[in-house]
């Protein structure tokens, strides 16, 4: 991450003035929360019982609160704490004296220069991380490899179903691309962290554990599909393990990702949200407006781009003035590291690392991932762009095989019981598909349900 010349610039103290009768000092936490509340004084925030049955503080808020009375307390002067910016979420800090409204402390002096920032981004290369110092057990391993298997064999034959026309619309394979989702899966609280990801995400919703029948189910448009066969291969959703979908709109996600962040922070859980994309949504403004929320907000977020080398037909090194994806988090002051994708170690070390150290800290991050799919970009596509040999050379660095070999070598299991597991996966993916297709389209009236209407509105006959 950023040198130690980032972290002065975010600090900011509880040291400016204050007056114990009046008012709070300067970047005091939540004082205007603190005043609604009908709380206007340090001496009254000291008589208060429970902070947190105060209305609109809440559990993070009232320990917020705390540490930062307790900090005050403990340095008399009021002198040089210091701890990160506080956030807009903490009110306006002001003491009571100070003009309400859009006040700024930028200076406007300008330093000599030039100014000189050193900047490092920590990176996570392929076959660097055993599965021992990340705290896999050896069926843990197993289960990692089952995962990805389970993802390339649904999606083989989910473009076989397409060609059969059982699946209609749009299908985009994330092939290629699964020790990114099983990596990132397994560096998280399934079922209390979310996720939320673009259209190529069936890979997520099953290494998140939704079932190749919902799944497919989905795909056929059947009302056993995840989304009740109404959202199709765009949109699988499964609120119960926080998978939040599923998004068609090239970065349109961000910025919920960004909500959903803020809602485990407003909520005082300790939860955190991936926020998954693809290179071509960084060229969207809402993945700049979804950063700097979460900066300003310090929201519990990591932003993980999951570079697979081209949006539709453009390859990432023509479409970028600074192809190094990675660095573009650093303009909001974010830690910022690149990943191999091509190894399900080193994404879950990384995803661990931004949501340990970053993230579950109220520290936003951005991660790259650098990936490849390996099929065009929809089933329509036939992928003529690239160059020759292109798809031959980095299939020989394919995350599957990469783990097979770990697991032979390190005598966790042998060839054959790999290709069990492989079959009992393919197995899977075809009760699926007959379960597809034996399951019923959803009943004509379903189409209103779940989408908002307004009985009353004014503009139609
Ligand atoms: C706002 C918007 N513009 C254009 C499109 C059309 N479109 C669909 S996918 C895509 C490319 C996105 O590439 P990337 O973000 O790299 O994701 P990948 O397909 O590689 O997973 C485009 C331009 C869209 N869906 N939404
Ligand atoms: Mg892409």
């Amino acid at each position: 991450m950023a040198d130690d010349s980032l972290a002065s610039e975010s600090a900011s103290g509880l040291n400016g003035s204050s007056d114990e009768g009046t008012g709070f000092p300067e970047d005091f936490p939540h004082t205007a929360r603190l005043k609604q509340a009908g709380v206007t004084t340090l001496d009254g925030l000291r008589d208060v019982d429970s902070l947190e049955d105060l209305k609109g503080i809440g559990p993070t808020y009232a320990k917020e609160i705390a540490e930062a009375l307790e900090r005050y307390d403990a340095d008399e002067s009021g002198g040089t704490t210091t701890e990160k910016r506080s956030s807009p979420l903490s009110g306006d800090g002001a003491a009571e004296d100070e003009p309400e409204g859009p006040w700024t402390q930028q200076s406007i002096e300008i330093p000599e220069g030039p100014i000189e920032e050193t900047v490092s981004f920590d990176t996570y290369p392929a076959g660097q991380f055993s599965h021992d110092e990340l705290g896999f057990s050896d069926d843990e391993v197993v289960d990692l490899l089952r995962s990805m298997l389970l993802q390339r064999r649904f999606e083989n034959r989910c473009r076989q179903m397409y060609q059969r026309q059982k699946i209609s619309g749009f299908l985009h394979l994330y092939i290629g691309q699964e020790a990114v989702s099983t990596g990132s899966v397994s560096a998280v609280d399934l079922g209390d962290d979310s996720i939320i990801t673009a259209y190529r995400d069936h890979g997520m919703g099953l290494a998140m554990g939704m079932t190749p029948e919902e799944c497919m189910g989905e795909l056929f448009g059947k009302s056993t599909g995840c989304s009740k066969g109404k959202g199709g291969s765009m949109h699988f959703f499964d609120a119960e393990k926080r998978m939040m979908g599923g998004h068609a709109i090239v970065g349109a996600h961000l910025p919920l990702g960004a909500g959903i962040a803020f809602a485990h922070k407003y909520r005082g859980e300790d939860n955190v949200c991936l926020c998954f994309f693809g290179d071509g949504a960084m060229h969207q403004g809402a993945f700049r407006e979804a950063c700097n929320l979460a900066g300003i907000y310090e929201l519990p977020i990591v932003f993980i781009c999951e570079n697979n080398q081209y949006a539709m037909g453009t390859a990432v090194d023509r479409a970028f003035s600074k192809p190094d994806l990675f660095k573009h988090g650093y303009n909001f002051d974010f830690p910022c590291s690149l990943a191999s994708g091509m190894d399900v170690f080193s994404v879950n070390k990384a995803v661990r690392d931004h949501v340990e150290n970053y993230a579950r800290k109220g520290q936003p991050s951005m991660l790259e991932v650098r990936t490849y799919r390996y099929q065009g970009h929809s089933i329509t596509d036939p992928a003529e762009y690239r160059a020759a040999n292109e798809l031959d050379q980095r299939k020989s660095e394919d995350a599957i095989a990469r783990l097979q070999q770990y697991i032979v070598d390190r005598g966790i299991a042998t060839d054959s019981d790999i290709d069990a597991i492989d079959e009992e996966a393919e197995q899977k993916v075809v009760d699926a598909i007959d379960a597809a297709d034996a399951a019923p389209f959803p009943d004509e009236e379903a189409i209103y349900d779940d989408v908002y209407t307004q009985e009353d509105y004014p503009f139609i006959a």
